[in-house]
């Protein structure tokens, strides 16, 4: 039977953050020579000299030299000189403790949430509450740019040959990141979501290099439907279309919940499940507004967003610069759960019950939607640059 892996191209440069720890040199020979005070410090340097070491350095706050020696038997004949109060070994010394935290950057608003003017929507809303589901490769758990907003979390991804429910720890970075464009939290370090305030949820899906199977896709959906999540984002994708995906997403979206994904980065056509007609379908454009010539396009594409050297929260606490479709998506989910906390007009309710179902609010974001490239809707931006600021008013 044929398996379907799901694969994610992610065109990156990654800027990770490494600890480095001190090393000492452990040379045997190095030996801490404690004087009586009789003697001055030529007649200490002669005593160190004529055993054959060499003085490293002065040490006059103890009385003491540092010196190397060059066997045993030059300490010994030290060990009984009188001007000679002691010797002590040179040992190692380490930092004390673990490892601590990966240092913390102050933060910048990254060019994607300045370009769709979520920063102009905070002061309507921030997304506070909504909850959203990042079907990916996990959440950092302990990132301190992101732990604010975590809520909950699940995993199906088979790991050492076992599946845990709550392993969903992100192992690749890739969800990570997505999360942090989502709902970074705005302080004082890192970056800032689109909706810093909304509640995120990882669901994870995908292994440790990005991969995973379409049964384990379509259980999480299945578990955001269960869990009350109101907008799914997933940065992955397929170029085959099976049922149980699609049938998945029309339930995901029949349930309530805005399902957004990545168009794909082949530059050919777009993805599943973006592709299918009841998820928002979201290309790249890059810091120009121009769509990059590996996004996926055609007429399944809805809306563009910013995808071409996104900066977030990667795993390990730290940050990284990724493209990406992948980079794209989020930007629109983040809209999408601030255009949730909004009052819904009549203009948008076309069921009349004051309610914003998924249609109503991809509605909303389309026609606020930045128009680019041909007038009007076109293949590659579908209906344009996605506007946060617009999409709340
Ligand atoms: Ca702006
Ligand atoms: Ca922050
Ligand atoms: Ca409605
Ligand atoms: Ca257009």
């Amino acid at each position: 039977m044929k398996k379907y892996i799901f694969s994610l191209a992610v065109v990156s440069a990654i800027f990770g953050l490494a600890l480095l720890t001190a090393q000492a040199n452990d040379t045997p020979g190095r030996k801490i020579i404690v004087f009586s005070g009789a003697l001055n410090q030529t007649a200490q340097d002669e005593i160190i000299a004529r055993v054959g070491g060499t003085k490293l350095k002065n040490l006059d706050i103890i009385g003491a030299k540092s010196v190397w020696l060059p066997s045993k038997a030059s300490e010994k004949a030290l060990a009984h000189h009188p001007g000679i109060l002691r010797i002590d070994d040179d040992i190692l010394v380490s930092v004390a403790g673990k490892p601590g935290p990966a240092p913390q950057p102050s933060e910048s608003l990254p060019w994607g949430i300045d370009q769709i003017d979520a920063e102009l929507a905070w002061s309507t809303t921030t997304g506070s509450g909504i909850k959203v589901g990042i079907i990916d490769t996990g959440i950092d758990k302990f990132h301190p740019d992101l732990i604010d907003n975590i809520k909950g979390g699940i995993n199906f991804v088979i790991q050492k040959g076992i599946v845990s429910p709550t392993q969903w720890n992100d192992d690749n970075g890739h969800g990570t990141h997505v999360a942090g464009t989502v709902a970074a939290v705005n302080n004082t370090i890192g970056v800032i979501g689109a909706a810093p305030q909304s509640n995120l949820y990882a669901i994870k899906v995908l292994n440790k290099r990005g991969s995973g199977y379409l049964s384990d896709v379509i259980a999480g959906i299945q578990w955001a439907t269960a869990n009350g999540i109101q907008v799914i984002n997933m940065s992955l994708g397929t170029s085959s279309n099976i049922q149980s995906f699609h049938d998945a997403v029309i339930a995901a979206k029949n349930a309530g919940i805005i399902v957004v994904a990545a168009a794909g980065n082949s530059g050919g056509s777009v993805n599943y499940p973006a592709a299918y007609p009841e998820a928002i379908a979201v290309s790249a454009i890059d810091n120009a507004e121009t769509i990059a010539y590996w996004s996926s396009r055609g007429p399944e594409v809805d809306l563009a967003a910013p995808g071409v050297s996104i900066y977030s929260t990667y795993k390990g606490s730290s940050y990284a610069t990724l493209s990406g479709t992948s980079m794209a998506s989020p930007h629109v989910a983040g809209a999408a759960a601030l255009v949730l906390t909004t009052p819904i007009s009549s203009a948008y309710d076309a069921n009349s019950n004051g309610l914003w179902e998924p249609s109503e609010v991809q509605n909303k974001l389309q026609t606020t939607a930045k128009d680019l490239g041909g007038s009007g809707y076109d293949l590659l931006y579908g209906w344009g640059l996605v506007d946060a600021a617009a999409a709340v008013r």
